[in-house]
């Protein structure tokens, strides 16, 4: 005997499609204007203070730094669909989130910087530090899942990979523990099509990163990762089942992988310019601009706030001291008595006023 024991399939989502144009049968019906407009506001948001810390990186007032740009409809769709009591666990590239869920922008800022005082999450955010290590994320949101559930607290964690980390065990392993304990636990992966220089089809054989959460038992999508409105419907409609689940969303980076990187090295103009005309900010401000819901004149006004607003926060985390002693700190739980000698000689020897 031989029979079919087991089968399952992917489905992509796309609510507002390149023009503008909305799917009037997937379309969210409690998705009020007021919402979107906002939605497309920190997308904006989210690209100015991109473009900030570029520039100041380049001026060598900022450290390494993961561009965003091409992905806010993934990062602000997503960050949009949870409550806030809900845990966001980023990587390194989740900007947008971090504005969403009202990170201070000084302390982002003060992280690019290269202060650790910045990547600390301060009460009431919610959410997890810069990870950097990839993929490692996943485990630890998995982790905070299960505390969630055991301690009945109500809450979902939100995790963010990217499509190379999906490659990586730390994945599988928690995609595996959040199966078995049903956790609410919902995974975006962030396809951006490139882990720093390899392509996604060199990265896996499978046909969709989705895919890879079925063999756990997770219920899994693909959307269209530059729709913000079909992100933040997949999003929230998986918030609301209290299961694992998984979104892949196809998006793009437009820009480097980091600021040591170069493309142009590995690939071409051709294809950058193809994404180009799926930008998720041009979609969503045609959609509003046919609803007579946005103008030129909004345009300038909310980016000059925004500028704004960010060049206050520049100027804060520019104001920092930091305490030269604190780099004899957090290395060990305690400080051995050979570091506190050393800490007690600087101490002394007054070495950061001179
Ligand atoms: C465990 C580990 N291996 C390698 C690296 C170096 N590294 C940093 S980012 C990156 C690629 C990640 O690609 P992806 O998961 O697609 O995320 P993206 O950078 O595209 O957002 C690599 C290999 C690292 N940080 N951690
Ligand atoms: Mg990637």
């Amino acid at each position: 005997m031989r029979k079919e024991v087991f089968s399952s399939s992917i489905s992509y989502m796309q609510i507002i499609d390149q023009n503008g144009n909305a799917d009037m049968d997937l379309f969210p019906k409690d998705l009020s204007d007021d919402k979107i407009v906002e939605m497309y506001k920190n997308m904006l948001f989210a690209r100015a203070l991109d473009a900030k810390v570029l520039s100041l990186q380049r001026q060598g007032r900022a450290v390494t730094y993961a561009p965003l740009v091409g992905e806010e409809a993934t990062q602000i769709g997503s960050a949009m669909a949870m409550s806030d009591k809900d845990i966001f666990v980023p990587s390194f590239r989740q900007h947008g989130v971090f504005l969403v869920r009202k990170l201070p922008m000084e302390l982002m800022f003060l992280y690019w910087r290269g202060f650790e005082e910045g990547n600390m999450m301060p009460e009431g955010v919610n959410g997890t530090p810069i990870i950097v290590p990839v993929a490692t994320q996943v485990p630890h949101g998995v982790g905070i899942a299960f505390a969630q559930k055991y301690k009945n607290t109500g809450a979902s964690v939100v995790a963010y990979v990217g499509d190379g980390g999906t490659s990586e065990g730390d994945f599988y392993e928690a995609m595996n523990f959040a199966g078995v304990w049903k956790l609410p636990f919902v995974l975006i992966i962030e396809n951006n099509q490139w882990a720093i220089s390899v392509p996604r089809k060199e990265q896996t054989a499978a046909g969709t990163l989705a895919q890879k959460a079925i063999a756990a038992g997770i219920d899994a999508v693909q959307v269209d990762g530059n729709d913000v409105v079909a992100v933040y419907n997949a999003t929230r409609e998986a918030l609301a089942k209290k299961v694992p689940a998984v979104i892949e969303c196809v998006t793009y980076r437009m820009s480097l992988h980091t600021t040591a990187d170069d493309p142009t090295k590995y690939r071409s103009d051709a294809e950058v310019e193809e994404w180009k005309a799926k930008d998720p900010i041009l979609r969503i401000r045609n959609y509003l601009a046919k609803k007579n819901l946005w103008n030129d004149g909004l345009q300038k006004q909310t980016e000059d706030e925004q500028l704004k607003k960010i060049d206050e926060a520049v100027e804060k985390a520019e104001e920092f001291k930091p305490d030269p002693r604190s780099i004899f700190e957090h290395v060990y739980s305690y400080m051995p008595e050979t570091l506190k000698e050393e800490l007690d000689a600087a101490g002394s020897a007054n070495w950061w006023q001179q």
